[in-house]
């Protein structure tokens, strides 16, 4: 085989899985003055009371926005396979643990109770009770879900009006949560155009248009700036 002919034939082959795996990428910024996070007052209960904590609605470290869920709107194609892992929300120290995590639609979540004490987990999707039941403590039993429509799925405790959780859903898969840094990474996004969504707690939704190209991934950075509003 000559060399030109092997070289067409490697291209043939790993061209297409090239184009079947990029990624959108990026950061997000904040660029107001990060607010001080206030005490919660966690001093009807105990057992909560025992150890103080702030609010972590808002975290921002080194001017970059933490629980941000990245997402692609539209131009994409539902998710080819549900993935068999489950979603895992636990109620620990009377906070949701994590504050905000992804499923994609058909996906398995599970609610936990880690705490010695009474929650009362009640769940939205905008102002649409999912389900509102009780867990008296951490012997009881995990609620089993399963995620249903896109969009953001809000956790509330009746008993403890601080906690709050986020599980944002998906139909195609393509989404992310800021990390601690401010960055995300959405992983197997074949070329296309696409519209990306941001959205956080407090600040609500920022929009792009996306284009990703075969053989490198989009940059996409989001800014936030403190004045907005319209989150949960
Ligand atoms: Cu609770």
């Amino acid at each position: 085989m000559t060399c030109s002919r092997l070289l067409a034939l490697c291209a043939a082959v790993l061209l297409p899985m090239a184009a079947m795996a990029e990624s959108i990428e990026g950061e997000v910024n904040f660029t107001g003055k990060a607010p001080t996070p206030g005490k919660l007052h966690r001093e009807a209960d105990p057992y909560c009371a025992k150890k103080p904590m702030t609010d972590p609605a808002v975290l921002v470290k080194g001017g970059k926005l933490e629980n941000v869920w990245v997402h692609v709107t539209k131009g994409a194609k539902d998710a080819a396979s549900v993935p068999s892992s489950v979603v895992s929300m636990d109620q620990k120290d009377c906070m949701y643990t994590p504050r905000m995590t992804t499923a994609v639609v058909g996906q398995k979540i599970q609610a936990k109770n880690g705490d010695p004490v009474l929650h009362n987990v009640h769940t939205y999707m905008g102002a649409s009770t999912l389900f509102n039941k009780g867990m008296p403590n951490e012997k009881a039993a995990p609620i089993e879900t399963t995620a249903k429509d896109e969009g953001m799925m809000k956790w509330k405790c009746d008993v403890h009006p601080w906690m709050r959780g986020y599980i944002g859903i998906s139909k195609n898969g393509l989404q992310a949560i800021s990390s601690d840094s401010g960055s995300f990474k959405i992983d197997n996004v074949p070329p296309g155009k696409y519209t990306v969504e941001a959205w956080h707690e407090k600040y609500g939704t920022k929009t792009q248009e996306v284009t990703v190209e075969a053989g490198k991934p989009a940059k996409v950075i989001f800014k936030y700036d403190g004045t907005e509003k319209g989150g949960a």
